[in-house]
């Protein structure tokens, strides 16, 4: 396992490092999404968020909706779903196992060793909600089908900024709209070119749970969520303010009118009961404090707060494509096109670390399964943060794309799950240490979900402690290390102490075990299928890595010594990093089990060569082909995030054009919402992924993806171009990738050569690097 502390210092020798060029580097102002159009569904409304309050607007002409979100507003409570009798059934389950009666033993979970209460059914757990939607209704002189002209909205990445101009007769209308990392508060700009020519009427609804008041000039939007017991749950409350540039306010029907402005300046504030119980006064310090500030001053202060995180890292791959059409369009084209747009992976790269700086803030929640942007009260899977995959590829690219801080919510909601994990722990396994199964929320839930079928995965924490430890692997920050250690350790602590031995093999395995949300055939012929199993590929790589960074960690700390040796002991009893099963591919279970659905969106058993660094085309060539084989049979299609797990897949296995085939297949458009589970995965026009529905996984995973064909540094040494497709080798650069150890990347290329890097970090070093197929020693200077 690669940890920054293994760079090894060999021969240095000497090399003329080129200047990184920045080779047509693609001007700020591209990176945009634009369109010529009002949005016609959710799916193209425009996202906005300074990682607490988001704002989604679609730009209508004669109605404005925008979809307003606080990442802390959830419905339920904290609870306690453990039942305290499971464990009493765990011998008879794992004797079922033993016996190969799989079925049985998931029968018997069902009835005794899935969670209390309703589960992911209903509150208490409950669910990630909207906030509510501000309107803004335009009059024109009365008119109702006013004739628009030279209409176009856009997103502005390298600012943040979200516009919206059109004509009506020969007066111009301008919106603004930000969510700002100034002041915190939502901001809305409507401007008309001619004097007075501004008619507005703001409201603020949500279907349900809410009432509306107005004091003074300001409209306020208040409610309390369901909490699962006696309905005093979440409070939240908004409040919206205008300023005027010419004209009146006045309020009629809970609604602010404008009349006869020039300018109207819409101030957003927002906050909820989440670990603040003066929310409500909160939210009126917000606002007032944002309605002193000057308009330019505030947007100034925006743009520079948010450009500190995303102008850390630029990102050229080729001349290739225009942003003259119209982003959707631009889409259809990317997909069907010969010729590449390579622009457009650059915006969609670029997106996807706008999406981290806007989802999520240090202090507050991580980005859950739609990020920070819900438009509905129920929304899907609860919006909450998965552990079977989600959450973690949430994540997978803050790292390289130089937002190293936006992983720290993570690490700080799984801090918090400790306590939570160790009653889950003792409850259903009588273990030591702590646990989390399939899901949980901003309430710390960590009991199994409520069905057999998906619920007992238990690798969720252990996947979990893969993300942190990414964090130190290439923060090398060891404050921070110290602070995740009892979580790691816990979580080593949990999986040693409930290993048991499998006769068959003589191997120390998990008991129930089974592997994400797949299914097999069960030995013999009898037909019958099940979930639950021995020790599934998945949990004994993720226990492989675990244990192993667990004791790099303690070893850096000079502490545990007895654990550490515990656990070199165990790690010699476990099952190898994957079996090769006769057909050549990855074994999924302990036993070569036939999957019921080969083509299964969920591809855990290669946990091991993502995110992990268990297996790679140099260390384990057989197992590298053994994955190649299981991706084969896979296929390529899937839900969104599937594609983009492939993406990085094929990105370690260094096979850049298979990379891009899953890439282009992320971008396939589609305007579809219906859940789904199987293949038809693709892009929204907005460029937020689909699952279908939304989920933000698909865009973190594919920029992860891209990052990862780009540069990797798992092996102990950086890598540059391990992977590009033929579509980037022309030419290109990055400036700003981070590589683990804490080192900063520049590099160009040409004809698929690297032709000049740059590498650099807080103190100086010499390290490995890969250079057009050679290994050598590079020397890393301590400043740009
Ligand atoms: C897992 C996946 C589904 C979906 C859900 C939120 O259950 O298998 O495809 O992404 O999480």
């Amino acid at each position: 396992m690669y940890n920054s502390s293994t760079i090894r210092i060999g021969k240095l020798s000497l090399l003329l490092l080129l200047v990184v060029g920045n080779a047509q580097a693609q001007t700020n102002k591209e990176l945009r999404l634009w369109y010529d159009k009002p949005a016609a569904q959710w799916e193209e409304t425009l996202p906005l968020g300074n990682g607490r309050l988001g704002m989604m607007p679609d730009g209508g002409v004669m109605q404005e909706n925008i979809v307003l979100n606080d990442i802390t507003l959830w419905s339920g409570a904290p609870q306690d779903a453990n039942n305290y009798e499971a464990n009493k059934k765990l011998p008879e389950i794992q004797q079922l196992l033993l016996a190969g009666k799989n079925d049985e033993a998931q029968a018997l979970i069902d009835k005794d060793f899935i969670c209390t209460g309703k589960g992911s059914g209903a509150e208490p757990f409950g669910c990630y909600q909207t906030l509510g939607r501000l309107g803004i209704a335009f009059n024109y002189d009365g008119t109702a089908n006013v004739p628009v002209t030279n209409y176009s909205r856009q997103l502005s990445l390298h600012n943040a900024l979200a516009t919206c101009s059109y004509k009506v007769g020969d007066v111009t209308y301008k919106r603004e709209y930000f969510t700002s990392f100034g002041n915190d508060v939502g901001i809305v700009k409507l401007t008309a070119s001619e004097a007075g020519k501004l008619n507005v009427e703001v409201s603020l609804s949500r279907e349900e749970k809410a009432s509306v008041t107005v004091t003074g000039n300001r409209l306020e939007i208040a409610g309390q969520l369901e909490n699962g017991t006696n309905g005093k749950g979440m409070q939240y409350a908004a409040l919206v303010s205008v300023k005027l540039i010419g004209g009146s306010l006045s309020t009629v029907n809970n609604k602010l009118v404008v009349k006869n402005a020039t300018e109207a300046v819409l101030f957003f504030s927002a906050k909820t009961s989440f670990k603040d119980a003066a929310y409500r006064q909160h939210v009126q310090q917000l606002l007032d404090n944002a309605m002193l500030v000057a308009y330019d001053a505030e947007k100034k202060k925006h743009v520079s707060n948010y450009g500190k995180l995303f102008n850390r890292l630029q990102v050229d791959l080729g001349s290739s494509g225009a942003d003259e059409l119209p982003t959707d369009q631009r889409l259809e084209k990317f997909y069907n096109a010969t010729t590449p747009d390579n622009r457009l992976t650059v915006l969609f790269y670029q997106y996807s670390r706008y999406l981290s700086i806007s989802s999520t803030r240090v202090g507050l929640l991580p980005p859950n399964l739609q990020g920070l942007w819900a438009h509905e009260v129920h929304t899907p899977w609860n919006g909450d943060y998965h552990l079977d995959v989600n959450v973690q590829m949430n994540h997978w690219g803050v790292e390289p794309a130089n937002l190293s801080e936006l992983n720290l919510p993570l690490a700080d909601l799984v801090g918090e799950m400790g306590p939570h994990g160790e009653r889950t722990a003792k409850a259903y396994y009588n273990a030591k240490g702590w646990v989390a199964h399939v899901i949980t929320n901003p309430w710390l839930f960590t009991e199994p979900g409520e069905s057999a079928s998906w619920g007992v995965t238990k690798a969720g924490s252990g996947w979990l402690c893969n993300n942190l430890w990414d964090h130190y692997a290439f923060s090398n920050d060891i404050t921070y290390l110290k602070k995740i250690y009892p979580v790691l350790k816990g979580s080593a602590l949990f999986y040693s102490d409930i290993l048991i031995k499998d006769p068959e093999t003589g191997w120390l395995v998990t008991a129930p075990s089974s592997s994400p949300e797949n299914s097999f055939y069960m030995s013999g012929n009898s037909g019958k299928s099940a979930s639950i199993c021995l020790g599934a590929t998945i949990d004994n790589q993720i226990i492989r890595e675990l244990f192993n960074n667990v004791i790099i960690a303690s070893e850096q700390l000079a502490i545990d010594e007895p654990f550490r040796k515990e656990l070199k002991e165990k790690l010699k009893q476990i099952p190898p990093v994957a079996q090769v099963a006769a057909d050549g591919r990855v074994m999924e279970w302990l036993k070569d089990y036939k999957e019921t659905d080969p083509q299964h969106r969920h591809i855990s058993h290669l946990y091991g060569l993502y995110p992990a660094s268990l297996i790679t085309p140099s260390q384990t060539p057989e197992l590298a082909e053994a994955c190649k084989r299981s991706l084969n049979v896979r296929g390529d299609d899937g839900p969104s995030w599937s594609i983009a797990y492939k993406q990085l897949f094929w990105a370690r296995l260094h096979d850049g054009n298979r990379a891009y085939k899953l890439f282009r297949e992320i971008m396939k458009p589609t305007r579809k919402t219906g859940i789904n589970y199987g293949a038809g995965g693709g892009v929204y026009p907005n460029l937020l992924s689909a699952g279908p529905p939304f989920q933000i996984d698909g865009n973190f995973g594919a920029g992860a993806g891209i990052a990862e064909m780009l540069l990797q540094s798992h092996e102990g040494y950086i890598n540059l171009l391990p992977a590009i497709p033929n579509e980037w080798k022309g030419g290109g650069s990055v400036k700003g990738m981070k590589a683990r150890g804490n080192i900063t990347v520049d590099f160009s290329w040409k004809d698929g050569v690297v032709t000049g890097y740059k590498l650099y970090s807080p103190k100086k070093q010499v390290v490995k690097v890969m250079l057009n197929g050679t290994l050598k020693d590079a020397e890393v200077g301590s400043k740009k």
